[in-house]
Protein backbone atom coordinates (compact mmCIF):
# COMPACT_ATOMS: atom_id res chain seq x y z
CA UNK A 1 0.00 0.00 0.00
CA UNK A 2 1.42 3.45 -0.84
CA UNK A 3 1.58 5.63 2.50
CA UNK A 4 -0.42 8.47 3.02
CA UNK A 5 1.12 12.45 1.99
CA UNK A 6 1.36 12.98 5.66
CA UNK A 7 3.06 9.62 6.18
CA UNK A 8 5.44 9.47 3.69
CA UNK A 9 6.45 13.36 4.51
CA UNK A 10 6.62 11.88 7.95
CA UNK A 11 9.15 9.19 7.50
CA UNK A 12 10.82 11.90 5.47
CA UNK A 13 11.00 14.57 8.27
CA UNK A 14 12.48 12.21 10.93
CA UNK A 15 15.81 12.28 9.56
CA UNK A 16 15.80 15.98 7.90
CA UNK A 17 14.19 18.69 10.41
CA UNK A 18 14.01 21.01 7.88
CA UNK A 19 10.76 19.32 6.54
CA UNK A 20 9.04 19.05 10.30
CA UNK A 21 7.07 22.94 10.11
CA UNK A 22 5.11 21.45 6.89
CA UNK A 23 3.14 18.59 9.44
CA UNK A 24 2.45 21.75 11.49
CA UNK A 25 5.52 21.22 14.12
CA UNK A 26 7.28 23.85 16.37
CA UNK A 27 10.71 23.27 16.31
CA UNK A 28 13.50 25.38 18.80
CA UNK A 29 15.48 26.28 17.63
CA UNK A 30 13.99 26.59 14.37
CA UNK A 31 15.21 25.06 10.51
CA UNK A 32 17.09 27.52 9.04
CA UNK A 33 18.76 28.18 5.37
CA UNK A 34 19.27 31.44 3.93
CA UNK A 35 18.58 32.25 0.32
CA UNK A 36 21.22 32.37 -2.57
CA UNK A 37 23.26 31.01 0.27
CA UNK A 38 26.00 29.77 -2.36
CA UNK A 39 27.64 32.81 -4.33
CA UNK A 40 29.72 35.45 -4.54
CA UNK A 41 30.39 36.14 -0.25
CA UNK A 42 32.07 32.55 -0.59
CA UNK A 43 35.62 32.77 -1.74
CA UNK A 44 35.50 28.50 -2.48
CA UNK A 45 32.50 30.21 -4.75
CA UNK A 46 34.64 32.63 -6.14
CA UNK A 47 37.16 29.93 -6.81
CA UNK A 48 34.53 27.06 -8.39
CA UNK A 49 33.07 29.68 -10.63
CA UNK A 50 36.32 30.93 -12.22
CA UNK A 51 37.21 27.21 -13.01
CA UNK A 52 33.49 26.97 -14.40
CA UNK A 53 34.01 29.24 -17.36
CA UNK A 54 30.55 31.23 -17.94
CA UNK A 55 27.79 31.91 -15.08
CA UNK A 56 25.36 29.37 -17.25
CA UNK A 57 28.45 26.68 -17.87
CA UNK A 58 28.32 26.36 -14.06
CA UNK A 59 24.61 26.06 -13.78
CA UNK A 60 24.91 22.92 -16.35
CA UNK A 61 27.71 21.24 -14.93
CA UNK A 62 26.64 18.43 -12.67
CA UNK A 63 29.99 18.04 -10.29
CA UNK A 64 30.58 21.98 -10.00
CA UNK A 65 27.18 22.96 -9.57
CA UNK A 66 26.92 19.93 -6.61
CA UNK A 67 30.06 21.11 -5.48
CA UNK A 68 29.15 24.87 -5.07
CA UNK A 69 25.75 23.81 -3.68
CA UNK A 70 27.45 21.66 -1.10
CA UNK A 71 29.84 24.81 0.12
CA UNK A 72 27.96 26.30 2.64
CA UNK A 73 26.41 23.06 4.23
CA UNK A 74 30.09 22.36 4.37
CA UNK A 75 30.66 25.91 6.64
CA UNK A 76 27.58 26.30 8.40
CA UNK A 77 25.21 23.06 8.73
CA UNK A 78 22.63 25.06 6.97
CA UNK A 79 18.81 22.56 7.87
CA UNK A 80 18.69 22.75 3.59
CA UNK A 81 20.37 23.32 0.66
CA UNK A 82 18.68 24.56 -2.43
CA UNK A 83 20.03 23.21 -5.51
CA UNK A 84 22.73 25.62 -7.50
CA UNK A 85 20.85 26.91 -10.86
CA UNK A 86 19.26 29.98 -11.96
CA UNK A 87 15.58 30.92 -12.95
CA UNK A 88 16.69 31.73 -16.28
CA UNK A 89 17.52 28.00 -17.21
CA UNK A 90 14.13 27.73 -18.37
CA UNK A 91 14.18 31.07 -20.73
CA UNK A 92 17.50 29.04 -22.23
CA UNK A 93 16.15 25.79 -22.14
CA UNK A 94 13.20 26.87 -24.32
CA UNK A 95 16.03 28.22 -26.80
CA UNK A 96 16.36 31.93 -25.96
CA UNK A 97 19.77 33.39 -26.20
CA UNK A 98 20.51 34.15 -22.10
CA UNK A 99 24.11 35.37 -21.25
CA UNK A 100 25.54 36.50 -17.84
CA UNK A 101 27.46 39.31 -18.22
CA UNK A 102 30.43 39.94 -15.55
CA UNK A 103 28.97 42.17 -13.25
CA UNK A 104 25.86 43.40 -14.80
CA UNK A 105 23.70 40.84 -14.74
CA UNK A 106 21.55 38.73 -17.48
CA UNK A 107 20.99 39.31 -20.64
CA UNK A 108 18.06 37.87 -23.28
CA UNK A 109 17.02 38.82 -26.48
CA UNK A 110 13.71 40.48 -25.63
CA UNK A 111 10.61 38.66 -26.60
CA UNK A 112 8.21 40.89 -26.88
CA UNK A 113 5.14 40.18 -29.24
CA UNK A 114 2.86 36.91 -29.79
CA UNK A 115 4.89 35.99 -32.95
CA UNK A 116 7.85 36.06 -31.28
CA UNK A 117 7.14 33.69 -29.48
CA UNK A 118 7.79 31.09 -32.05
CA UNK A 119 11.37 31.65 -31.47
CA UNK A 120 10.87 29.69 -28.46
CA UNK A 121 10.76 25.93 -28.42
CA UNK A 122 9.92 23.41 -26.08
CA UNK A 123 10.53 20.56 -27.19
CA UNK A 124 14.39 20.49 -25.94
CA UNK A 125 13.79 21.22 -22.88
CA UNK A 126 14.12 17.77 -21.70
CA UNK A 127 17.76 17.70 -23.30
CA UNK A 128 18.56 21.01 -21.81
CA UNK A 129 17.29 20.27 -18.30
CA UNK A 130 19.07 17.17 -18.18
CA UNK A 131 22.54 18.10 -16.33
CA UNK A 132 20.37 20.43 -13.54
CA UNK A 133 18.28 16.85 -12.64
CA UNK A 134 21.80 15.08 -12.38
CA UNK A 135 23.07 17.56 -10.24
CA UNK A 136 20.29 16.90 -7.69
CA UNK A 137 21.00 13.69 -7.91
CA UNK A 138 24.52 13.94 -7.10
CA UNK A 139 23.51 16.22 -4.32
CA UNK A 140 20.99 13.51 -2.83
CA UNK A 141 24.13 11.58 -2.69
CA UNK A 142 26.62 13.66 -1.14
CA UNK A 143 24.68 15.94 1.27
CA UNK A 144 24.42 14.72 4.57
CA UNK A 145 21.44 12.81 5.26
CA UNK A 146 19.86 15.37 7.45
CA UNK A 147 19.96 17.93 5.39
CA UNK A 148 16.90 19.03 2.99
CA UNK A 149 17.52 19.79 0.08
CA UNK A 150 15.11 22.41 -1.78
CA UNK A 151 14.36 22.64 -5.74
CA UNK A 152 13.42 25.81 -7.20
CA UNK A 153 12.04 27.72 -9.89
CA UNK A 154 11.18 31.13 -10.99
CA UNK A 155 7.50 32.05 -11.05
CA UNK A 156 5.84 32.26 -14.70
CA UNK A 157 5.46 36.37 -13.73
CA UNK A 158 8.81 36.51 -12.89
CA UNK A 159 10.93 34.90 -15.93
CA UNK A 160 8.06 36.51 -18.03
CA UNK A 161 9.10 40.11 -17.30
CA UNK A 162 13.35 38.88 -18.10
CA UNK A 163 12.18 37.21 -21.28
CA UNK A 164 10.36 40.19 -21.91
CA UNK A 165 12.53 42.99 -20.65
CA UNK A 166 15.80 41.38 -22.02
CA UNK A 167 17.43 42.26 -18.31
CA UNK A 168 16.67 42.96 -14.55
CA UNK A 169 14.58 46.16 -14.71
CA UNK A 170 13.08 48.23 -11.63
CA UNK A 171 9.90 48.51 -12.80
CA UNK A 172 9.03 45.37 -15.48
CA UNK A 173 7.30 48.14 -17.48
CA UNK A 174 7.46 46.51 -21.06
CA UNK A 175 6.12 42.76 -19.37
CA UNK A 176 3.51 45.09 -18.17
CA UNK A 177 2.79 46.44 -20.89
CA UNK A 178 2.22 43.47 -23.47
CA UNK A 179 0.07 42.24 -20.76
CA UNK A 180 -2.39 45.38 -20.62
CA UNK A 181 -2.31 45.21 -24.39
CA UNK A 182 -2.39 41.69 -25.43
CA UNK A 183 -3.20 39.53 -22.27
CA UNK A 184 -4.04 36.82 -24.65
CA UNK A 185 -0.58 36.91 -26.37
CA UNK A 186 1.08 37.58 -22.98
CA UNK A 187 -1.02 34.80 -21.45
CA UNK A 188 0.30 32.36 -24.19
CA UNK A 189 3.69 32.95 -22.95
CA UNK A 190 2.71 32.22 -19.14
CA UNK A 191 0.64 29.26 -20.17
CA UNK A 192 4.22 27.72 -22.02
CA UNK A 193 6.14 29.00 -18.50
CA UNK A 194 3.63 26.95 -16.34
CA UNK A 195 3.65 24.00 -18.76
CA UNK A 196 7.69 24.08 -18.72
CA UNK A 197 7.73 24.42 -14.97
CA UNK A 198 5.92 21.50 -13.91
CA UNK A 199 7.98 20.01 -16.07
CA UNK A 200 11.74 21.30 -14.65
CA UNK A 201 9.84 20.60 -11.06
CA UNK A 202 8.99 16.87 -11.46
CA UNK A 203 12.12 16.23 -13.21
CA UNK A 204 13.81 17.67 -9.67
CA UNK A 205 11.74 15.97 -7.67
CA UNK A 206 12.22 12.61 -9.23
CA UNK A 207 16.09 12.98 -9.17
CA UNK A 208 15.53 13.95 -5.30
CA UNK A 209 14.39 17.20 -4.57
CA UNK A 210 12.84 17.08 -0.99
CA UNK A 211 10.83 20.70 -1.18
CA UNK A 212 10.52 23.13 -3.56
CA UNK A 213 10.00 26.71 -3.98
CA UNK A 214 8.88 28.99 -6.54
CA UNK A 215 9.88 32.23 -6.15
CA UNK A 216 8.17 35.52 -7.83
CA UNK A 217 10.56 38.13 -6.80
CA UNK A 218 8.49 40.50 -9.55
CA UNK A 219 4.98 40.46 -7.97
CA UNK A 220 4.91 43.68 -6.17
CA UNK A 221 5.22 45.01 -9.37
CA UNK A 222 1.50 44.37 -10.10
CA UNK A 223 -1.84 45.66 -9.42
CA UNK A 224 -4.15 43.63 -7.33
CA UNK A 225 -6.48 42.59 -10.19
CA UNK A 226 -3.19 41.53 -12.79
CA UNK A 227 -1.82 39.83 -9.57
CA UNK A 228 -4.30 37.52 -9.43
CA UNK A 229 -3.87 36.99 -13.44
CA UNK A 230 -0.12 36.66 -13.73
CA UNK A 231 1.24 35.43 -10.59
CA UNK A 232 -1.48 34.16 -8.46
CA UNK A 233 -3.43 31.69 -11.03
CA UNK A 234 -0.18 30.42 -12.78
CA UNK A 235 1.24 30.17 -9.39
CA UNK A 236 -1.84 27.90 -8.31
CA UNK A 237 -1.47 25.73 -11.60
CA UNK A 238 1.82 24.79 -10.99
CA UNK A 239 1.26 23.85 -7.09
CA UNK A 240 -1.72 22.04 -8.34
CA UNK A 241 -0.01 19.96 -10.95
CA UNK A 242 3.09 19.12 -8.38
CA UNK A 243 0.67 18.47 -5.90
CA UNK A 244 -0.81 15.72 -7.85
CA UNK A 245 2.03 14.14 -9.06
CA UNK A 246 3.73 14.39 -5.39
CA UNK A 247 1.55 14.97 -3.00
CA UNK A 248 4.39 14.32 -0.08
CA UNK A 249 6.46 17.29 -1.14
CA UNK A 250 6.13 20.92 0.36
CA UNK A 251 5.72 23.95 -2.06
CA UNK A 252 7.02 27.30 -0.63
CA UNK A 253 5.93 30.36 -2.89
CA UNK A 254 7.93 33.74 -2.36
CA UNK A 255 5.85 36.71 -3.98
CA UNK A 256 8.32 39.54 -3.06
CA UNK A 257 7.00 42.60 -2.12
CA UNK A 258 2.92 41.23 -1.67
CA UNK A 259 1.67 42.32 1.54
CA UNK A 260 -1.62 43.06 3.30
CA UNK A 261 -5.04 41.87 1.78
CA UNK A 262 -3.08 40.68 -1.11
CA UNK A 263 -0.58 38.62 0.68
CA UNK A 264 -3.86 36.86 2.06
CA UNK A 265 -5.74 36.52 -1.24
CA UNK A 266 -2.23 34.63 -2.93
CA UNK A 267 -2.41 32.21 -0.30
CA UNK A 268 -6.18 31.14 -0.83
CA UNK A 269 -6.23 31.80 -4.72
CA UNK A 270 -3.23 29.68 -5.37
CA UNK A 271 -4.22 26.97 -3.15
CA UNK A 272 -0.98 27.17 -0.90
CA UNK A 273 -3.60 27.08 2.72
CA UNK A 274 -4.63 23.93 1.56
CA UNK A 275 -3.84 20.13 1.70
CA UNK A 276 -2.18 17.74 4.68
CA UNK A 277 0.93 18.70 3.68
CA UNK A 278 1.34 22.60 4.67
CA UNK A 279 2.69 25.02 1.73
CA UNK A 280 4.65 27.83 2.41
CA UNK A 281 5.06 31.49 2.36
CA UNK A 282 8.45 33.24 2.00
CA UNK A 283 8.20 36.28 3.84
CA UNK A 284 10.04 39.30 2.17
CA UNK A 285 11.20 42.25 4.17
CA UNK A 286 8.04 44.83 2.62
CA UNK A 287 5.72 43.42 5.66
CA UNK A 288 6.94 43.29 9.68
CA UNK A 289 6.16 39.10 9.95
CA UNK A 290 4.01 40.22 13.48
CA UNK A 291 1.35 41.88 10.75
CA UNK A 292 1.83 38.69 8.20
CA UNK A 293 1.17 36.53 11.33
CA UNK A 294 -1.81 38.28 12.46
CA UNK A 295 -3.22 38.65 8.91
CA UNK A 296 -2.88 34.41 8.93
CA UNK A 297 -4.27 33.99 11.49
CA UNK A 298 -7.41 36.81 11.13
CA UNK A 299 -8.39 34.91 7.34
CA UNK A 300 -7.42 30.85 9.04
CA UNK A 301 -4.64 30.40 6.62
CA UNK A 302 -2.38 27.68 7.74
CA UNK A 303 0.50 28.13 6.12
CA UNK A 304 4.66 27.65 7.19
CA UNK A 305 6.01 30.91 7.01
CA UNK A 306 9.56 31.59 6.22
CA UNK A 307 11.97 34.65 6.15
CA UNK A 308 11.88 38.11 6.73
CA UNK A 309 15.42 39.52 7.87
CA UNK A 310 16.80 42.14 5.71
CA UNK A 311 19.90 41.33 4.27
CA UNK A 312 21.23 44.22 5.00
CA UNK A 313 20.86 43.38 8.35
CA UNK A 314 23.47 40.64 7.91
CA UNK A 315 26.10 42.69 6.08
CA UNK A 316 26.09 45.07 9.03
CA UNK A 317 26.27 42.18 11.75
CA UNK A 318 26.86 43.35 15.64
CA UNK A 319 23.85 44.12 18.06
CA UNK A 320 21.56 45.06 15.49
CA UNK A 321 22.17 41.31 14.08
CA UNK A 322 21.06 40.34 17.11
CA UNK A 323 18.16 42.58 17.72
CA UNK A 324 16.51 41.61 14.73
CA UNK A 325 17.05 37.70 14.88
CA UNK A 326 15.38 38.14 18.22
CA UNK A 327 12.30 40.19 17.06
CA UNK A 328 12.02 37.82 14.30
CA UNK A 329 11.93 34.62 16.68
CA UNK A 330 9.79 36.37 19.26
CA UNK A 331 7.21 37.57 16.19
CA UNK A 332 7.42 33.61 15.19
CA UNK A 333 7.45 32.04 18.72
CA UNK A 334 5.22 28.90 18.68
CA UNK A 335 4.48 28.77 14.92
CA UNK A 336 6.09 26.47 12.34
CA UNK A 337 8.57 29.00 10.91
CA UNK A 338 11.35 28.46 9.07
CA UNK A 339 14.29 31.28 9.42
CA UNK A 340 15.57 32.87 6.43
CA UNK A 341 16.61 36.47 5.09
CA UNK A 342 14.07 38.50 2.95
CA UNK A 343 15.88 38.53 -0.17
CA UNK A 344 18.96 37.29 -1.31
CA UNK A 345 22.58 37.17 0.23
CA UNK A 346 24.22 40.27 -0.87
CA UNK A 347 27.69 39.72 -2.15
CA UNK A 348 29.49 42.17 0.62
CA UNK A 349 28.02 39.93 3.29
CA UNK A 350 30.84 38.81 5.96
CA UNK A 351 31.23 35.13 5.76
CA UNK A 352 32.00 35.99 9.73
CA UNK A 353 27.96 37.46 10.20
CA UNK A 354 26.61 34.11 8.32
CA UNK A 355 28.76 32.14 11.55
CA UNK A 356 27.09 34.72 13.79
CA UNK A 357 24.02 34.41 12.64
CA UNK A 358 23.86 30.57 13.14
CA UNK A 359 25.04 30.84 16.62
CA UNK A 360 22.46 33.27 17.48
CA UNK A 361 19.53 31.01 16.29
CA UNK A 362 20.99 27.76 17.51
CA UNK A 363 22.17 29.00 21.11
CA UNK A 364 25.83 28.95 20.45
CA UNK A 365 25.67 32.43 21.35
O1 LIG B 1 28.31 35.82 -11.19
C1 LIG B 1 27.65 35.07 -10.47
O2 LIG B 1 28.16 34.20 -9.81
C2 LIG B 1 26.17 35.28 -10.58
C3 LIG B 1 25.37 35.52 -9.34
C4 LIG B 1 24.18 34.56 -9.33
C5 LIG B 1 23.97 33.48 -8.47
C6 LIG B 1 24.86 33.02 -7.34
C7 LIG B 1 23.10 34.59 -10.23
C8 LIG B 1 22.89 35.50 -11.38
N1 LIG B 1 22.24 33.53 -9.91
C9 LIG B 1 22.74 32.84 -8.84
C10 LIG B 1 22.17 31.63 -8.24
C11 LIG B 1 20.74 31.58 -7.95
N2 LIG B 1 19.76 32.37 -8.48
C12 LIG B 1 20.14 30.64 -7.09
C13 LIG B 1 20.93 29.49 -6.48
C14 LIG B 1 20.74 28.96 -5.20
C15 LIG B 1 20.97 29.80 -3.95
O3 LIG B 1 20.03 30.50 -3.54
O4 LIG B 1 22.04 29.68 -3.36
C16 LIG B 1 18.76 30.95 -7.05
C17 LIG B 1 17.68 30.28 -6.23
C18 LIG B 1 18.55 32.03 -7.93
C19 LIG B 1 17.24 32.60 -8.24
C20 LIG B 1 17.14 33.85 -9.03
N3 LIG B 1 17.88 34.26 -10.10
C21 LIG B 1 16.13 34.82 -8.81
C22 LIG B 1 15.02 34.70 -7.78
C23 LIG B 1 15.44 35.04 -6.41
C24 LIG B 1 15.97 36.43 -6.17
O5 LIG B 1 17.12 36.53 -5.77
O6 LIG B 1 15.21 37.39 -6.35
C25 LIG B 1 16.32 35.85 -9.75
C26 LIG B 1 15.49 37.12 -9.90
C27 LIG B 1 17.42 35.49 -10.57
C28 LIG B 1 17.95 36.25 -11.71
C29 LIG B 1 19.38 36.56 -11.55
N4 LIG B 1 20.38 35.64 -11.66
C30 LIG B 1 21.59 36.22 -11.38
C31 LIG B 1 21.35 37.59 -11.06
C32 LIG B 1 22.41 38.60 -10.74
C33 LIG B 1 19.96 37.80 -11.13
C34 LIG B 1 19.21 39.09 -10.83
C35 LIG B 1 19.25 40.00 -11.97
C36 LIG B 1 18.53 41.31 -11.77
O7 LIG B 1 17.30 41.37 -11.80
O8 LIG B 1 19.22 42.33 -11.66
Amino acid sequence: MTPSPVAALEARARKRRFLRPFLGEVLDPQPVWLMRQAGRYLPEYRATRTKAGSFLDLCYNPALAAEVTLQPIRRYGFDASILFSDILVVPHALGQDVRFQEGEGPRLEPIRSAAELSRLDPAKVGARFAPVWETVQRLRQDLPDETALIGFCGAPWTVATYMVEGEGSTDQAQARLWAYRDPEGFGALIDLLVETSIGYLDGQIRAGADAIQIFDTWAGSLPPAELETWVTKPIGRIVAAVRERHPSIPILAFPRGVTGRGLVQFLAGSGLATGAVRGGISIGTAMAIEDVTSALDAAGLNVVTQGNLDPLVLVAGGQRLQQSVRSIQAATRGRPHIFNLGHGIVPPTPPDHVARLMDLIRGGA
